[in-house]
């Protein structure tokens, strides 16, 4: 397929590409920096990449796909047991990571390459044309409702796909400047955030962590996008009422995006009434990069995810598997979608793969939501009740209850999403203790998860119980998991 990112050889290398905080590359130095990187990694199978939001994380996953070889994003906060898994699970050749940036125990057994932002001697470019449309671009660590995480394959097309029927639907275009503060090892901060802006020539400003003071300074700076979770677009709507500043640098966005999980109607409604500005929500996820989107020159609807995206087939599904055939905004389905922008395979994972598509190719996403008439589509809930959204990141509560289980104080444990303002869900977890009379503090099972698996998918509150609520069958109640 021809090249990812036509900019990095284009006739306006100067233009700017990436900036992190004081350090930024122009387009012919990082295809200068991601040239030479590439160069030293082509014909490796796959890459890992210690994804700190800095440059160096940019570089090398252009690099990456610039020498055909897969990125594993590692969530540089990740405790021993998710590395460990992602690292057996996905078996890569090496690490990239940034010059002195630390790696714990588990990466210190791999080869490790430092990343040079700042190339030495000019580099050939022609690594991806090599490259088929098939071939994996990236593979992501994604939780399902038991087990460990998945690694989702995502192929070059995919991401071609999916960056180019988002163009279509924002009208992006070289001009843009994006402003976020995601993390880069997910789809959200990674493709659509990273490798978007690079699709299109234009330039992503990281904030390194997200603030609304970094939003609006960067939007008043000339940035023209903005790309958040609900949580973000919630701290902006409190901060709103006292500072207007911020309201004026929203003012001046072209777009505001958010994704990842629901924005409340009530943020949209205060960010609105405060800017004049509408936030336009899409819909995606890891095995399906992006599948709708409210279009920028569509007509904006606060609590819909708008239509599918160009080139994405939809559908609804009854529980039997047939397709619900007329929208009346009323009638629930499990949204299905076929499409250029899904993933290949959960790598090493047939069972799951086979289990995740229908027998005519459909993705079984797992949402359900209605169609309004016009084909507007709203996203009403989830069929697992297992998957918690908190911040934007999806938490599987089996994970976390087998984690919660090798604490030497736990005897039994559930795990549940409970409404958070802020976070959308915040993880609650369930406990009998295996000494009432001392049993372990929130503190220290926060910390066990936190270093076990990743400090997002700590519990935020802990009950302490005689006994779990059990059926006939021995199996968890959750719907009988009451405070008292
Ligand atoms: C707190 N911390 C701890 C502990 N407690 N560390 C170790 N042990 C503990 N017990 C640390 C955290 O690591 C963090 O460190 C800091 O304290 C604050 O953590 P927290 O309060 O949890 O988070 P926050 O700072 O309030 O973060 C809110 C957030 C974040 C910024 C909105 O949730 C976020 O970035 N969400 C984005 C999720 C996302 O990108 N999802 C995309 C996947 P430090 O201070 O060092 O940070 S979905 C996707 O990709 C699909 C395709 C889609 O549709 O988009
Ligand atoms: P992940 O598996 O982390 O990629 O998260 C994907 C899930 O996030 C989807 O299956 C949806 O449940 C949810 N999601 C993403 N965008 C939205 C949105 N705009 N509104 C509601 N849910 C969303």
């Amino acid at each position: 397929m021809s090249s990812l990112f036509p900019a990095l050889t284009g006739s306006r290398t100067d233009r700017p590409a990436l900036r992190f905080g004081d350090r930024s590359l122009t387009y012919g130095e990082l295809g200068a920096a991601a040239g030479a990187l590439a160069a030293r990694i082509g014909g490796a199978g796959r890459v890992a990449v210690w994804a700190t939001p800095a440059l160096e994380t940019a570089v090398a996953v252009v690099a990456a796909l610039e020498a055909g070889v897969a990125a594993v994003p590692l969530n540089p906060k990740s405790g021993e047991k998710e590395l460990g898994h992602i690292l057996t699970d996905s078996a890569p050749a090496l690490v990239l990571a940034a010059p002195g940036d630390e790696l714990p125990l588990a990466l210190r057994d791999l080869e490790r390459l430092d990343v040079e932002v700042q190339a030495t001697e000019p580099a050939p470019h022609d690594h991806d044309r090599a490259s088929a449309d098939d071939d994996p671009a990236l593979v992501v660590y994604t939780s399902g409702t038991t087990g460990p995480p998945k690694g989702a394959v995502i192929p070059r097309r995919a991401v071609a796909a999916t960056l180019d029927a988002l163009a279509d639907a924002w009208q992006w275009t070289g001009d843009d400047v994006l402003v976020h503060g995601l993390p880069l090892f997910h789809v959200h901060g990674l493709v659509l955030g990273i490798l978007g802006p690079l699709r299109r020539g234009g330039s992503v400003r990281h904030l390194g962590r997200f603030s609304t003071e970094g939003v609006a300074r960067e939007l008043h700076d000339g940035a023209t996008m903005l790309f958040g979770v609900p949580t973000m677009y919630h701290r902006i709507a409190q901060t709103l009422p006292d500072d207007p500043d911020l309201a004026k640098a929203l003012g001046r966005a072209r777009v505001l995006v958010s994704g990842s999980a629901a924005l409340p109607v009530h943020d949209h409604e205060r960010i609105t009434a405060a800017t004049g500005r509408r936030v336009i929500e899409r819909y995606g996820m890891t095995e399906t990069l992006m599948n709708t989107s409210v279009r920028a020159d569509g007509e904006p609807r606060a609590g819909t995810v708008g239509v599918p995206l160009p080139g994405v087939e939809l559908r609804l599904v009854e529980e039997d598997g047939a397709p619900i055939t007329s929208y009346d905004g009323e009638t629930v389905g499990e949204i299905q979608v076929r499409g250029p922008n899904l993933f290949t395979e959960y790598l090493n994972r047939p069972d799951a793969t086979a289990a995740a598509f229908t027998a005519d190719g459909w993705f079984r996403t797992g949402d359900m939501a209605v169609r309004d008439p016009d084909g507007y589509v709203r996203i009403v809930g989830r069929k697992a009740t297992d998957l918690i959204k908190s911040g934007g990141y999806k938490i599987g509560a089996g994970e976390i209850e087998n984690a919660l289980l090798e604490h030497p104080a736990v005897r039994e444990a559930a795990v549940t999403g409970e409404p958070d303002a802020d976070l959308g869900e915040r993880i609650v977890a369930w406990i009998v203790p295996a000494d009432h009379q001392a049993p372990p503090t929130v503190e220290e099972l926060a910390d066990h998860v936190a270093s076990r698996l990743a400090p997002h998918k700590r519990p935020r509150v802990v009950h302490y119980l005689g006994a779990l609520p059990r059926n006939d069958m021995g199996k968890i109640m959750k719907r009988a998991l009451t405070r008292d």
